[in-house]
């Protein structure tokens, strides 16, 4: 098979690029690991920003978002108990978020790419890129018996932190940083009315909370957990009941229960590779960097890298252009790198560290109290949590 773009991984790095190249008369074929179902069962992010919104839209697969997605003007932040309103609108001068979930934003994707003929290839085990440093490069791939081929101008490595093409750059080439936090999140999702129709964020000195959505009738809660936690662990009951105690109490009172849907673990951690270019392997989103979901910059982050890879493969292919696609890394790192710093800032602020030293624990209170009483703190929080512009 011959291509332009060869893409490895179906989540939504890979399928938005796909779906953006494919409006601008670019073709590409995505090799996915795993079936679409499997794609589709993973909760994950529920929160986009508006540069998000903005590239579905480009890449015709808003509309369902526009129309189901509910746009939040704001959060709260709970200290121990005390509540803070962050009006985002007011803040950033008009700017919104819109809770839309990751599952959401996929489905939509992989819908586009079936209604315009899309090339996506579920259950390809074995991918390789090969030819990385030559003007041909070329993915191989294994479905059942047979090793396939697929021969392409460049290949993006779109497959998420675990995935092989990271791993395909030597290590002499790639400048790795890294840091991991002593806790973990348990998600559960629950077929009951949100608390609160914003997002509560809640500090408190058992450990992180919260309080997120995915429509009026499905809850997504979070609570920090030790990493040592297993979710077996956790019963529905015991789940609630954790979260309840790390709520403020008029909160916690009005909180519906039920059944658990799904529950998972996720542990929190900062990463970045650099350069996000080697030879003709591109990397975009997670396969390029992590952070903790604290700040809901996962996603976000990689949409921007694929604005910018997006608009630099347009160029070379319209315009003859490289400098796009030369300007790839360093623009996308840039981006990647103040999405990093915020997300860290929001994890160290809303977090129990344990063993954290008293000094440590005074500044962390300090920031609160910062928050609390600083309109420009606020203001800054804000301009992060909404998305800076690409
Ligand atoms: P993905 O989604 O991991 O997709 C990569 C795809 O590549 C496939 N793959 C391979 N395919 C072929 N060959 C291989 N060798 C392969 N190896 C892997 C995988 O099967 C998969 O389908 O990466 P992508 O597309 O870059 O997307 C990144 C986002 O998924 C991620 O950043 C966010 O989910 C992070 N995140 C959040 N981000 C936000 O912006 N806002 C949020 O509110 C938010 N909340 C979250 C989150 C992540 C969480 N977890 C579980 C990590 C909440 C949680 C709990
Ligand atoms: C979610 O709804 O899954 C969610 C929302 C905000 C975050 C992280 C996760 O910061």
């Amino acid at each position: 098979m011959k291509t332009q773009v060869g893409i490895i991984g179906g989540g939504p790095s890979g399928l938005l690029l796909s779906q953006l190249l494919h409006v601008n008369g670019i073709d590409s074929v995505i090799l996915e690991r795993q079936s679409r179902d499997y794609v589709l069962g993973r909760i994950r992010a529920g929160v986009l920003e508006h540069g998000f919104a903005r590239l579905m839209r480009e890449a015709q697969c808003g509309e369902r978002m526009d129309r189901e997605g509910q746009i939040h003007e704001g959060f709260e932040i709970s200290d121990n108990g005390a509540l803070l309103h962050v009006n985002l609108k007011e803040l950033t001068g008009g700017n919104t978020v819109i809770v839309y979930g990751q599952t959401e934003v996929t489905r939509d994707l992989y819908e586009a790419r079936d209604r315009m003929g899309g090339v996506i290839i579920h259950d390809a085990s074995d991918v390789k890129p090969h030819g990385i440093l030559t003007e041909t490069p070329y993915l191989t791939y294994r479905k059942g018996s047979e090793i396939l081929r697929v021969d392409c101008d460049f290949i993006v490595g779109a497959d998420g932190f675990h995935g092989v093409s990271r791993k395909s750059v030597p290590g002499e080439a790639l400048r790795e940083f890294e840091r991991v936090y002593p806790f973990g999140w348990l998600g559960m999702l629950s077929r009951t009315e949100p608390v609160s129709p914003e997002l509560i964020y809640a500090k408190h000195e058992r450990g992180f909370a919260l309080c997120s959505l995915r429509s009026q009738v499905l809850s997504r809660y979070y609570i920090q957990v030790p990493l040592s936690d297993t979710v077996d662990g956790w019963s529905d009951e015991a789940f609630w009941g954790e979260l309840k105690r790390r709520l403020p109490a008029e909160i916690a009172a009005k909180l519906i229960t039920g059944p658990s849907i799904e529950k998972s673990i996720a542990p929190l951690r900062s990463y970045v590779a650099e350069p996000m270019r080697y030879g003709n392997l591109f990397l975009a989103g997670d396969a390029a960097h992590i952070v903790p979901p604290t700040g809901a910059r996962g996603l976000n982050s990689a949409g921007s890298d694929i604005y910018y890879l997006f608009n630099g493969l347009r160029d070379y292919y319209r315009n003859d252009d490289d400098r796009g696609l030369e300007a790839y890394s360093e623009r996308a790192l840039a981006r990647v790198w103040k999405a990093q710093r915020f997300s860290w800032w929001m994890t160290s602020l809303l977090h129990t560290f344990p063993d954290s030293e008293p000094y440590a624990k005074r500044l962390q209170d300090t920031e609160m109290s910062h928050l609390f009483s600083s309109r420009n703190a606020l203001a800054s929080l804000a301009e992060n949590y909404v998305g800076l512009e690409y």
